[in-house]
């Protein structure tokens, strides 16, 4: 049994063409049922629907065989504990810094409030900048405007939430996309059912 991991939402949306590309169709659609475990049509794969940041722990522990997950998670988790052997250029968006618009340039020292901790610090790091990172779990948005943050990391995609909030992207750290992650063991030991996956996913992708 092959059990592939994926969140709810935009990865999920995003990932149903490349799965039943490759011959994946699950019965049940999460939108519409709570079931956590989806069959589909293949009696030998299975999908959990979790929590976006969950996806790199399900897998590492095995728990999953493979998942689908943001590049912003797993720049997070550090998973250097997984196969990340495909970009299935999904859920693209970018990790930007983003303030005020007419803000001040930023100073040698500054206050980030962001849920992407261990990214925000070493992007600062890198620039020789004192970051005092606040750790936030939403509405980074807010930080700024109350005078929490001096500015937030955050993923912009069409710009519309920072904008609705007198923010602007300013800095690009890094481009996004989802990313196939694998199970080190599972590799191994399941890869008469995984390598077929993995090289129709590429082919997929390649005639895009
Ligand atoms: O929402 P939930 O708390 O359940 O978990 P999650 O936010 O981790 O999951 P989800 O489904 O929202 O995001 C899953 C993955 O999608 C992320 O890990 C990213 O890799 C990817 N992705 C792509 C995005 C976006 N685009 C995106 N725009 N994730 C979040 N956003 C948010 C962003 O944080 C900001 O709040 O959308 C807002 C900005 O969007 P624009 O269009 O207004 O710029
Ligand atoms: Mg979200």
């Amino acid at each position: 049994m092959l059990t592939i991991a994926v969140s709810k939402g935009r990865i999920y949306e995003d990932a149903l063409p490349l799965l039943e590309a490759a011959g994946i169709v699950p019965l049940d659609d999460p939108k519409k049922c709570r079931k956590l475990i989806l069959d589909t049509n293949r009696d030998d794969v299975r999908l959990i629907i979790i929590r976006a940041t969950d996806v790199p722990t399900f897998v590492e522990h095995g728990a999953a065989d493979l998942g689908i997950a943001g590049k912003d998670v797993l720049l997070e988790h550090g998973a250097q504990t997984l196969y990340e052997p495909l970009d299935l250029g999904i859920a693209r968006c970018r990790m930007m810094t983003a303030t005020f618009v007419d803000a001040p340039p930023m100073g040698r020292r500054v206050r980030v409030a962001t849920k992407y901790v261990k990214t925000a610090k070493s992007y600062f790091a890198n620039l020789g900048i004192q970051a005092e990172i606040i750790k936030l779990y939403g509405s980074m948005e807010l930080a700024p405007l109350v005078g929490l943050a001096d500015c937030i990391v955050d993923l912009v995609e069409t710009g519309n939430t920072l904008k609705a909030n007198g923010l602007e992207p300013k800095e690009l750290i890094c481009e996004i996309s989802s990313r196939l992650v694998v199970n080190k063991a599972s590799m191994k030991m399941k890869h008469a059912l995984i390598q077929p996956l993995i090289d129709q996913f590429e082919i997929t992708l390649a005639n895009q």
